[in-house]
């Protein structure tokens, strides 16, 4: 047995609970979708939990963070209440982007949380504007952090993203999640350099990769990678090695994988294998499980409740924040 004078259970018990409350939340989202009480888009971050937990459990308040349309673990784990990101879902005007985004686009100013974006890609010039903003601005040693899938390295944006933050050395953190499928393209097949890092490397950024499915190994990979970014003033490129362990969205016949992959990733996934660990070892009894399973169906419970007494939005705000309402000078 381990020695467990080293080892800090109630931090690996919050952990689990992290994963496990985006797990349950996404799982009831898939049957309010089902239930047509959620529509649009809708992209699950099921198996992919410890990179977005493992991040946000060093990431600081100050620091700011942008993230893709498979944000809703993210947008949990900062720290959003999930009444108003489940009200967002339903498209709700008591929902944290006032019902106007759904899904894709969870905003929370508060929290730093800017989104939730639809453009594959597109997070990655806002961060680095972000970065160059705390730059400019001499705000507190805050980093930006930009979370986006290996899909989004063909794309222009990563390409200019990483060469001007490296060219004005500015305080943003890449974390590449690496599930190997941009919706049914394999990396393989779309990628002449298959080594991320060696993208990252080639425009001056420091990169490492990380088992993206141990989230203790996130964290302590998160952790060194902000403590280099906030310190030195420089980016840096982490690479997520994680899986997905449902279609790219609601709609995804998965033609493009084999079916005993996924059986064999979900074997081995983020929550099973920690809660495995902890039992194994004696630091989660049957009745902790249980309680951190009630208390996350009651928040769950209390989510939908108040997304259901939600309003829609009036239709004569429709044009709000669309157009100016002061003349421009
Ligand atoms: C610029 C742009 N091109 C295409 C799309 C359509 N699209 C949506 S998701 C996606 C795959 C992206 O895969 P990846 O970046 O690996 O993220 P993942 O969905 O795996 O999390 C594509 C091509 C888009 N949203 N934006």
């Amino acid at each position: 047995m381990i020695d467990k004078l080293h080892i800090n259970s109630g931090h690996l018990h919050h952990l689990l609970k992290q994963m496990l409350r985006i797990r349950r939340f996404e799982e009831k989202c898939a049957e309010l979708y089902s239930l047509q009480k959620i529509r649009g888009f809708l992209h699950l971050y099921v198996g992919e939990e410890a990179v977005a937990v493992g991040a946000m459990s060093v990431i600081k308040p100050e620091d700011y963070i942008v993230a893709t349309y498979r944000e809703h673990g993210h947008a949990l784990a900062r720290g959003l209440s999930m009444d108003k990101i489940m009200a967002e879902m339903y498209g709700k005007s008591n929902g944290c982007s006032r019902g106007r985004g759904g899904s894709m686009h969870l905003f929370d100013a508060e929290h730093h949380f800017y989104g939730g974006n639809a453009i594959v890609g597109g997070g990655l010039p806002l961060a680095v504007g972000l970065a160059m903003a705390i730059k400019k601005l001499h705000t507190e040693k805050a980093v930006a952090v930009c979370f986006f899938g290996e899909g989004a390295v063909a794309e222009g944006e990563f390409h200019e993203s990483l060469n001007l933050a490296a060219l004005w050395q500015l305080p943003v953190l890449f974390i590449c999640e690496n599930n190997l499928y941009a919706m049914g393209t394999a990396l393989s097949l779309s990628e002449s350099e298959k080594k991320l890092t060696s993208k990252a490397e080639s425009y001056a950024v420091e990169a490492r990769q990380v088992d993206g499915m141990n989230v203790v190994d996130v964290e302590a990979a998160v952790a060194a990678a902000m403590e280099t970014v906030r310190q030195q003033g420089r980016p840096f490129f982490l690479e997520c090695q994680t899986y997905r362990f449902r279609g790219h969205s609601m709609f995804d016949t998965e033609l493009y994988r084999d079916k005993d992959e996924v059986e064999q990733r979900k074997n081995d996934g983020p929550i099973k294998r920690l809660t495995l660990w902890l039992q194994e070892n004696q630091l989660l009894t049957d009745h902790q499980l249980a309680t951190i399973g009630y208390e996350i169906g009651e928040e769950i419970g209390q989510a939908i409740k108040f997304s259901e007494q939600g309003e829609w939005e009036a239709t004569t705000e429709l044009y709000r924040d669309v157009y100016t309402e002061e003349t421009p000078r």
